[in-house]
Order: structure tokens, then sequence, then C-alpha cells
């Protein structure tokens, strides 16, 4: 109901009296009230005059549901979404709420403990950046599941759009900076997926970074010098995402393979690879059917699936 009585106001141009909103939607002005307050309490600047009605003057930059919704046009992905103020992970919320239904958004406009790969820390400022984690439960074999990550890199390359490229597997770059990470998480039985978080971070409004993060993290906003909404930004990338992970439960990765391949600033380039422990050096020539990182080594051609891996030129890998 709060989000219809937005998009009433988003969309007139005059004031619209309580008594016209309370008729088409079928409610009391009381409810009407209501709602307009807790809206304000959202930071909507909604002015109220005496026998005019209520206007809406400006919108704030604040992630909210009522924002999102509007925008998206997925069947099942974000259409149940859990908005935070502040909290530890999106990544851990989703996992401590995975009876919610397949397709649940968790984002928090802040994250006090947002997490990498491997136990590493992401920096998740409060209003500038997306911090999202999807729950999804696919029914897939175990092993398929790291495609996701290079699923939503697709999707990530799309949304962004300019010069945003991927890094394999689970980066997205601008130029020689990270400016998005993918955090793929599941729990899973023995043969069986109970669920699958993809956690997303997105640096989009941030100004500046740290000095440790400095060379080697960018945003939309240093990048294109123009402010993103964010809601917006998050519903394009759920609305870009829900048809490529439609194809890829359908069939398989090697459908998607070519438009990843594009994407892929990797491929071409000289990488080392901390694989197993060892360090690996060689030239990146392919992405396989199912995802890995073909190799030619001067033991010959591998491919490996995952692991940390340094591109020359890229974050300052010489
Ligand atoms: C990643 O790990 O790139 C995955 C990041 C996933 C973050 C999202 S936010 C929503 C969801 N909830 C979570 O708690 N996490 C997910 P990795 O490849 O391990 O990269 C981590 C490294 O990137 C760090 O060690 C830093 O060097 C660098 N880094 C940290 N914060 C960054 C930032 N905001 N922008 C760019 N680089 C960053």
């Amino acid at each position: 109901m709060k989000t219809k009585i937005l998009d009433i106001l988003k969309n007139s141009n005059d004031y619209i009296s309580g008594e016209d909103m309370s008729k088409s939607l079928g409610i009391s002005r009381a409810a009407v009230w209501k709602h307009i307050n807790s809206l304000k309490k959202d930071g909507y600047e909604i002015i109220s005059v005496t026998r005019r009605g209520y206007q809406l003057r400006s919108e704030p930059d604040i992630i909210t549901p009522e924002k999102i919704y509007p925008y998206l046009n997925t069947r099942f992905i974000a259409r149940n979404i859990k908005c935070y103020d502040e909290i530890n992970s999106t990544n851990e919320a989703a996992k401590s709420e995975n009876s919610c239904p397949d397709g649940t958004l968790f984002i928090s406009d802040i994250q006090t403990a947002g997490k990498g790969r491997l136990g590493r820390s992401w920096l998740s400022p409060r209003g500038t950046g997306i911090w999202m984690s999807i729950l999804l439960k696919p029914d897939i074999p175990l092993m398929d599941v790291s495609r996701l990550t290079l699923i939503a890199g697709i999707a990530l390359c799309r949304a962004i759009g300019g010069e945003a490229k991927i890094k394999w597997p689970n980066d997205i770059v601008i130029g020689t900076k990270k400016v998005c990470g993918i955090l793929t998480e599941m729990s899973a039985e023995t043969d069986r997926i109970n669920f699958v978080v993809c956690g997303i971070g997105i640096n989009v409004n941030t100004k500046n970074f740290p000095d440790e993060l400095k060379d080697k993290a960018t945003s939309i906003l240093i990048e294109t010098d123009n402010k993103t909404d964010r809601c917006y930004l998050i519903s394009k990338v759920v609305n870009e995402l829900e048809p490529l992970y439609d194809e890829f439960i359908k069939n398989g990765f090697s459908s998607l393979a070519d438009e990843y391949k594009k994407s892929c600033v990797t491929l071409g380039r000289e990488v080392k690879v901390i694989y197993r422990g060892k360090e690996i050096n060689g030239k990146a020539i392919d992405i396989g059917s199912t995802g890995g990182l073909v190799l030619d080594t001067s033991d010959g051609r591998i491919e490996i699936t995952s692991g940390e891996v340094s591109v020359r030129g890229i974050y300052g890998y010489i």
C-alpha cells in the first residue's frame, strides 16, 4: 500500500488530496495519513497543504523496497525484499533466514562486517554502495554452483555498463580497479543443495577509499562523474540476472560462455594463479564450457576451477 501511495504521489504533478487517494485505493483517510507519515520517516519530503492535499518534493537517497519494486520486471528474484539500515553482512542475514522464499533479496545501507572470500573483509560504508545478497534455491548439481558467480558477473557487467569488465572469477573491474565483488556461498548435503547465497558488493557513489584500497578500488561515481540511483541499479542487476539464471538452469553455462568471454578481461593476459597452495604462471586463453579458466603453462594446458588469480596490469601485478 505504501508503494501504491508513493506511486500516486510520484505520478501527480499537482497536489493530491487524501480523500482522492483513499477513494482510489479503497482505504480510509487515516490509513493514507499513516502511510504518508511512514514515507516521511523514510526520508521522503512530502508537504501537505490544507484543502489541497499532499505533494512529493524530493526522494531520499535511501534504499527501500518501495523504491525498488516499481523498477522490477522479474518473476521471483527480489520479489521479496529484506531491507536493513545496518547489518553485519547481508550474506550472513540470507544464510540465517534461509527459509525465506527463493529469490529473496537482502540489502543493507551499511555492513559492519562485510565479507570477501577466504575470510577477507569487504569495505561497505553507509549510504554509498550496494551491499546485497540473493537467496537462491536451485536444483542443480553441486559442482555447478560456482558458475552462478560467473552468471552474476555477466549480469553486473550489463547493469553497470560502460567499461565494466569481469576479472575471472568474481571481480568486476573498470580499467585496472575493482568496482564490484561477488561472494557466492552455499549450504548443501552430499548430493543436494539446500540454498545458495549470491552476495554482491558494488561501489556506487563512493568518493574516496582508504589508503590501502586507493590503488585497487574504484566506484561508478569516480569513473563516470555521475551519481547513480542505487535502487534503480539494484533493480537493473536483478532484472539482468533473472533471465540469465533461468537460461543457466535450463541449458547450463555453455550458452552463456560467449558473452562471459567477451566481457572477461583476464583472457589473453599473463596470469599468476595460487591454486591449491601452488603458484602457477601462464597465459589465460579460454573459459571452459563449465566455467573454469584455461591456462597455457610451460607444463601444458590446464583448467582451473577456482583460485586466486592475479592478472598482469590489474591491481598492480607486474
Ligand atoms: C570479493 O572478495 O570481492 C567479494 C565481495 C563480496 C561483497 C558482498 S557485499 C554483500 C555481501 N555481503 C557480504 O558480507 N559480502 C557480500 P575478494 O575477492 O576476497 O576480495 C576482497 C578484497 O577486495 C579485500 O581483501 C580488499 O583488498 C578488496 N576490497 C575490500 N573492500 C573493497 C571495496 N569496497 N571495493 C573494492 N575492493 C575492496
